[in-house]
Parts: structure tokens; sequence; C-alpha cells
């Protein structure tokens, strides 16, 4: 019954105008725990991440570090591919804008857009972005106390005077709202969705989509004065990765199934892209959800308040699958989220260690001293039995309904219900006691217990995956029965596998003394 259809996952492609962030680490781990979701569920996944090297920001930065934009490009590029590693990302491409294959597939759809008669030459003047790499019109800026003016999302605008090429996005208002209508799922969650559907009523103005006065960029063909606005080629590197103007092996992947970008860049993807594409006469795709922002300690993170925590320090103080787990089961997907050192341990503690750690180790053990080192042989299974064998069987529907509704919190809060149940049902079945008195029964308790664990570890494979393997080294479950088709009753637990001694997966968090 599995979908083995194509399903193409992307997360934004970051800007290496410096070393990646919490924020970028996050936007990576969320996309990998929801492509990894679709490749244990059957699915023949596409997951692709990168950097977005072009633009003025890049040449900038790069200016004021003496060296060239190329340089930056290759420096910074290099720590997001290392952070790719260091976070277990399961990408299987990574993206550069600055490639080869990019430049093809952008002018392409350029010529596309041009042919289309959707393109045409003028002079732009306006305010602009160097930040956000962003146009905006008068009335989305405002000028501040300390005199500088400010753009929608608190950067510095910049006025911009200069001939450009300009795409007719006023001609695709309509057919944009149209497409939002009958496509109910295109934008998420609602409230960017609403967002966006005000912006496109209020009346969509023609986009500037060339520079003259910088040239870190792709040239428009046949005009090589100018460079294409940042947002455009840096849009297409999702066509790009799939080979689809070029009919490559990777070109059934097109069109996307998710963009998953955040809060911030909404506009970019769910109004621009689409128009494009439909100007280039390429298939939308199919969906574009943005997360929130991380916010440290309640607060928005900037250089200048000095709380961009590096996800590498992270990551060395808690733990991997520990920083992983806190960001996917605290936030609630879609929404802004808070984080401190004291939530992210009274969280790891509570759910893992303490969680499906502790009930793994203790029933495993129990199983390895007393039923001669390996999976006992059950009896007649109890109602009490049963009832935990079908909540754990049936778990895997809701965390894949809540998963496809990019609900990831919701997903891992079903599974760790189980683990609660779980222990629950160990604690009130008492086999420490049973051990004396009914060995028999005691067997069926741990069976039953261990098999408990065997499907929690294999559905938390995409959210903890370094962790979910070495669960299921413990139960002895084979590498090839780890995907979800082998969930509930057809997996099973086999009597007399070998299990050894458990080693602690999830050790206690101990806050260092300052
Ligand atoms: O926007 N919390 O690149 P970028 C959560 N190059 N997410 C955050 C965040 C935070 N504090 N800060 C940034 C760009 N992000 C463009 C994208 S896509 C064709 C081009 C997210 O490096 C941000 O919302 O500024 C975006 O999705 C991603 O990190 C890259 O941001």
């Amino acid at each position: 019954m599995t979908d083995k259809t194509p399903f193409y996952i992307t997360t934004a492609i970051s800007y290496p105008n410096g070393k990646p962030h919490i924020g970028h680490a996050y936007e990576l781990i969320a996309t990998d725990a929801m492509a990894r979701f679709q490749r244990l569920d059957g699915r023949d996944v596409f997951f692709l991440t990168g950097t977005d090297e072009h633009g003025q920001k890049m040449q900038q930065t790069a200016r004021n570090e003496g060296i060239t934009a190329q340089e930056l490009a290759d420096r910074n590029s290099a720590e997001f591919r290392a952070m790719t590693t260091l976070l277990n990302a399961s990408n299987d491409d990574f993206i550069r804008t600055t490639e080869q294959r990019h430049h093809k597939t952008v002018q392409e759809l350029w010529r596309r857009m041009e042919q289309n008669g959707d393109i045409y030459k003028d002079s732009y003047a306006g305010w602009y972005s160097v930040r956000d790499e962003a146009f905006y019109a008068e009335d989305e800026t405002e000028v501040r106390a300390d005199g500088v003016r400010y753009g929608p999302q608190g950067t510095p605008v910049e006025w911009v005077s200069e001939e450009s090429y300009f795409f007719r996005l006023s001609a695709y208002g309509d057919r944009l709202l149209a497409h939002y209508e009958a496509h109910p799922d295109f934008i998420g969650p609602a409230e960017r969705r609403n967002e966006i559907i005000s912006f496109v009523k209020s009346g969509l103005k023609d986009l500037s989509i060339s520079r003259t006065t910088f040239d870190w960029g792709i040239p428009v063909p046949g005009d090589p004065a100018h460079v294409m606005y940042v947002w455009v080629d840096a849009l297409t590197n999702y066509l790009t990765a799939t080979g689809w103007i070029e009919g490559g092996e990777r070109a059934r992947f097109w069109p996307a199934s998710i963009h998953i970008i955040g809060k911030d860049i909404i506009r970019f993807h769910a109004v621009y892209w689409p128009a494009f594409l439909m100007s280039a006469g390429v298939p939308l795709p199919e969906r574009v959800f943005a997360h929130g922002f991380l916010l440290n300690k309640g607060e928005k993170m900037s250089k200048s308040l000095g709380n961009v925590v590096d996800p590498v320090n992270l990551v060395n103080h808690f733990g991997l699958d520990q920083v992983r787990y806190f960001f996917l089961r605290e936030v609630s997907f879609g929404q802004d989220g808070s984080y401190s050192e004291e939530q992210i341990g009274i969280r790891i503690n509570a759910d893992l260690a303490n969680g499906i750690g502790n009930l793994a180790s203790r029933s495993l053990s129990m199983i390895v001293k007393n039923c001669e080192g390996a999976i006992p042989s059950p009896g007649a299974l109890t109602d009490a039995d049963q009832a935990i064998l079908k909540l754990a069987d049936e778990t895997i529907a809701i965390a894949r309904e809540e998963m496809n509704r990019l609900q990831i919190h919701k997903a891992l809060t079903a599974i760790i219900a189980l683990v609660s149940e779980g222990d629950r049902y160990f604690a009130g079945q008492e086999p420490w006691a049973l051990k004396k008195t009914d060995p028999a029964r005691m067997a069926t308790v741990l069976y039953v217990t261990a098999e408990v664990v065997r499907q929690i570890s294999i559905m938390l494979q995409p959210y903890v995956p370094g962790s979910a393997a070495k669960l299921l080294d413990l139960v002895a479950v084979p590498d090839d029965r780890r995907s979800f088709e082998w969930l509930g009753e057809k997996g099973r637990l086999t009597a007399g596998t070998p299990l050894v001694a458990p080693t602690p997966v999830f050790p206690r968090y101990v806050p260092k003394e300052d």
C-alpha cells in the first residue's frame, strides 16, 4: 500500500555572507525530518539544500572583508555544507547558485518569460534593502527616530535609480489569486496564506528583475551589462537541481512537493516564484510552507545583541539528536519558537533520558538478565497487552497525518504519548515482581514492552536518526526491517533473537556549574 511516487522537498538556500546560525540549522533539521519521514514511508524522495551566492549583499560583505565575492562564497558555502554533515541531514544534493548547471537553467527561464512577453526594459527608481535583497514600495517603509529609513522586515533601505528589466508581475494577480483559491494547501500556515492573499489583492506592481550598478550575478541573456535580480536567480535553484528543463534523470521530481522556508521570505516564494513559473510555462510547486523564527530567550537573534547561537556549540553542548529533538518537539512548526539552555535541558531529560531511553534500558536489560539474553516467547495476551500493542500499531497513522499537515511537533507528541503509555504499562505490570511468582507472564510483559520499544524506535528515526538506529540495534531489528512498512503486526519481534546488554542511548543532561 506504500506510495512510491516522487516527493521533492527543499529548504531555502542560505546567503553565505556569514556562517550558518541556529535559524539555518532549524530549517535544515525540520526539512530533514520531513524528508526522512517520507523516505521511511516508501516515497521516492529528493531533498535539496544549498547556498544563494550572488547579489549585492554578498558583494558588499566581500568588499568589507577585502576578498572577492567568489572567495566569500567558497569559504562560507563550505561552512553550510559542513553543517549538513554536523546535523546529519540526509539531503541528496547541495546546490550552489554559482554553478554552471544553475546559470544555464536561470538563463533559459529568463528566455521563456521573455518569449511570453513578460519582460521589458525601463528604468527603476525606488527603495531597496540590501539585507533582504528586496524592493519595497514607499508605503512599506518608515523613517525611524535615528533618521534612517527602514523596510517592513526592519532592515535599512536605500534609494536605487537605474535602468532595469521588469517582469510584468501586475498581469498575474488574478491568476495567482485563482491558484490560491483552487489549491488551499498551496500556502501554509493559514496566517501566511492570509498575508499573501491580501498582499496580492492590494495590487501587484511590475518587478524590477535586473541591476546594472554591480556585477556579481548571472548576466541577462543578450544584455550582459545587466545582472539578474538575485531572487530570480535564487528561486530557480529548485528547478535547476531537478534538471527538468533538460529532461534529466531527476526530472521526475518537478514540480516540487514542498518548499520549506522562513516566514520572512514567503512573498518571494508564494507570489514571485509561481508568477515566474506561470510565465515560463513551468508547472508550479504543490506547497510552500513557512516556519517561524527562533527567538533566543524570547528575543530576536541579532549580531548586535550577541545572542546568535552557533549550531556547532549547541550540538557540542547537548548532543546532536538532543538538539534536533528539542527544536522539533518544542516549537509548533509554523510559529515562532523560543529556546534557552534551561528549556532544552528540561525537555531532553523528560522525553529522551527519562522517557524512551529509560523504558528501553529497563525492559531490555531485564530481558538480557532474565530471559537467557534473547527476546522471550510471549504467552497468551491479556487485555492490557493488547491495548498497548494496539496503540503502538496505530500511532504511525496519527504521525503520518500530522506530518502531512506539517505539524511536526504533533507527530512527535503522538510518538512520545506512546512512550508514556508504554511506561505506564511496564510499571503497572511489574515484571520484576513476576520474576518469582510467574516467569512466563514476566516473559510476555517483557516481549510486549520490547515490541513497543521497537515501534517507537522505528517512528523516531526521522527526528533523531542516530539515536533511533542505536535503539533499533538494541532490540536487534535488522537494517532491512526499519522502514514504516514493518510497523505493526508485520514486523513483530521474533522470540529467540539474541540481545546484548543495553548501553544508554540518551544520557541524562546535567547542567554544568558556572
Ligand atoms: O533568505 N529563525 O537566505 P537567509 C528561523 N537566500 N529561520 C531563520 C532565521 C531564524 N532566526 N533566520 C533566517 C535567504 N531563517 C535567501 C533565500 S531561497 C530561494 C533564498 C531562515 O540565509 C530564513 O527564513 O537569509 C530562510 O528560510 C533561511 O533561514 C535562509 O535565510
